[in-house]
Order: structure tokens, then sequence, then C-alpha cells
């Protein structure tokens, strides 16, 4: 059993991306379904003010982030491709975009009467009011710039074209996957699996490359409750920090920790880490003790509290 625990949700397109990249690496792991917008109290004990899905957790350490969540997966699982910080500069530039405009534009044009009746099967209509009325208030606070409705698809358009170029192997950079693949997979999956869309299916390479992707399934996957996951980071301590992670002037300073795209809830804590490519704060979270929390540094901004 790897420990680790995947907190998400169904529709959640970057839950997607960890649970296809768990399901490649082949790990046991377990899951916590939450709901589909804040509040989410019992994640919120383990993540403070981190509002973003999906969370991970080993224990009494805590990844806000599916790059730190992949630099975990990578290590427990020995492929060490799945860890941003491996690829090279144009795999990193590539997820930088899919990650970000990339996913937009998809979100923006993948939507269809499909999609709208899944959303009516799984959630009631105030939770759906609910949910628009937040993804709307996180628009309105974003720092980047979302795709409209008609710029999404031409966007979607060349990012497809643009796939088919890149599938010359078996997956986007080689003849095995990387974090790239997984980034790219996500919002693709949105529209082909969620959205039903089928303007994706004039894509031939990219419909066998996400056919190929989505064969790797999910893994071995155990549901378990959210209290059963605060129980285990109750009885656990956080991981020991390694010395080379305490050069930064501001360790052992109450700092906040936030994404800068969109999302943009802080988290306060303790700096106890700090590696070229994350951060990691100490939360004292009631019962639960101490909690680390792990973010990236790509994406986020850190300040004295
Ligand atoms: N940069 C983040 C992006 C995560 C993200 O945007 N997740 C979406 C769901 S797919 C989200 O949190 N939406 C708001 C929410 O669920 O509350 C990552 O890589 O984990």
């Amino acid at each position: 059993m790897s420990g680790l625990i995947l907190h998400n949700y169904a529709m959640s397109p970057f839950a997607e991306k960890m649970r296809s990249m768990l399901g490649y690496s082949q790990l046991e792991w377990q899951s916590v379904t939450h709901r589909e917008m804040p509040p989410r109290p019992m994640l919120a004990r383990l993540a403070g003010g981190y509002r973003k899905i999906p969370v991970a957790q080993i224990g009494a350490d805590v990844f806000c982030d599916t790059r730190v969540i992949a630099s975990e997966i990578a290590a427990l699982s020995n492929k060490p491709l799945l860890a941003l910080e491996n690829c090279s500069p144009d795999v990193q530039a590539f997820v930088k975009e899919v990650d970000l405009e990339v996913f937009f534009a998809c979100i923006m044009a993948g939507g269809s009467k499909r999609l709208r009746d899944k959303v009516r099967q799984s959630m009631s209509l105030l939770d759906i009011a609910r949910f628009a009325w937040d993804r709307i208030n996180m628009g309105r606070t974003a720092k980047v710039k979302m795709p409209g409705p008609r710029s999404a698809m031409p966007k979607v358009l060349a990012h497809l074209q643009r796939m088919e170029g890149l599938i010359k192997q078996d997956f986007l950079f080689g003849t095995e996957p990387c974090h790239g693949d997984f980034s790219a997979y996500h919002s693709l999956w949105f529209i082909r699996d969620l959205g039903e869309r089928s303007f994706i299916n004039d894509y031939p390479n990219t419909i066998a490359w996400m056919d190929r992707m989505k064969a790797f399934g999910h893994g071995k996957r155990i549901d378990i409750s959210a209290e059963a996951a605060l129980e285990q980071a109750r009885a656990a301590q956080p991981r020991p920090i390694q010395a080379d992670y305490l050069q930064d002037a501001l360790i052992g300073k109450q700092v906040s920790i936030a994404p800068s795209d969109y999302g943009r809830d802080a988290t306060t804590g303790k700096l106890v880490g700090s590696s070229p490519q994350r951060w990691i704060l100490a939360r004292e979270s009631g019962d639960l003790g101490t909690v680390h929390v792990h973010f990236p540094k790509q994406g986020f901004a850190v300040s004295a509290v």
C-alpha cells in the first residue's frame, strides 16, 4: 500500500490527471470524494485555505497542486519522468501552457448537453447554483485571463492540430509517458469523456494516444471516508525535513502561500522547508496535531505574515 490518499471529485480534470497517473504507476491508493465547490471543511483541516482539487495526503503530509503530487507519485513508483522537474525544459514549457491556457479553453469549449445531463444527475439544483456562483467568483478574482466562448474553440482546435504533429511515438515525448502526457490528457478527457464532443474525433493520432492513456485506468483505488483520512493524519507525524530544505531566509517565519493564477486563497503557517521546487508549511490543526503542507514554487507566491 502506497499510503497515498487523493482528495478529489469525479468530474475534476486535474483529479483525472492524478488518477490516470496513479493508474500508470500501478500504485494502490485511497480516494476521498469531496464536493465540487467549497466549503470542504474536512479538507480544510488538512490543507488550510487552499481551495483547489486535487489534494493528496500521506499521513500528516499534505500535497497541494498536481505538480507536487506528481513528484510524490514519481518517487513512490520509481518513475522519474512523472515528476515535472525531471522533464526537459521543452516539456516543462508545454505543461505550463496546457495546464493553464489550454485547460481553460477546453473547459469553455467542452460543454455540451451530455455534460449538463451528467451534472444534473450527480448534483442537486441547489448545488448546481452554488457551483455556478463559486466559479463566477473564482473567475472574477483570477489573475489570468480566461478565454471567452468565442476564442476558446479556435484555441482548442489549434492545440489538437499541434497534438497531431507531436504524436510520433506512443507518447507525446517518447516511448513512455511523462508528466506532459498527463497534463495534456485531462483537458481532452473533459471534452471527449465528459462532454462527449464529437469534433475531437477528427484528430485520429490524438484519439489513439488518448486510448493508450485511458487504458492505464485508475490503478488500485480504495474509497475511504474523509474521517478515515483525518485519522491517518492524526496517527502520523510529518516526515522529517531534509537538511537541504533549510536554506531560506523565511525558514521559521509565519508565512502565507497562495496560487498566483486563480483560486488564490492562502494557507498560512510556519515555513519549515524550501527546495528549488517546493515550500513546506507547518500548520497546527486542532486534534490532528501538526501537519506539513507542501506547495510547488511555480505558480505560487509566498509572503511573510
Ligand atoms: N494548478 C492546479 C489546478 C487545479 C484546479 O484548477 N483544479 C480545479 C478542478 S479540476 C479546481 O480546483 N476548481 C475549483 C474547485 O474545485 O474548487 C493543479 O495542478 O492541481
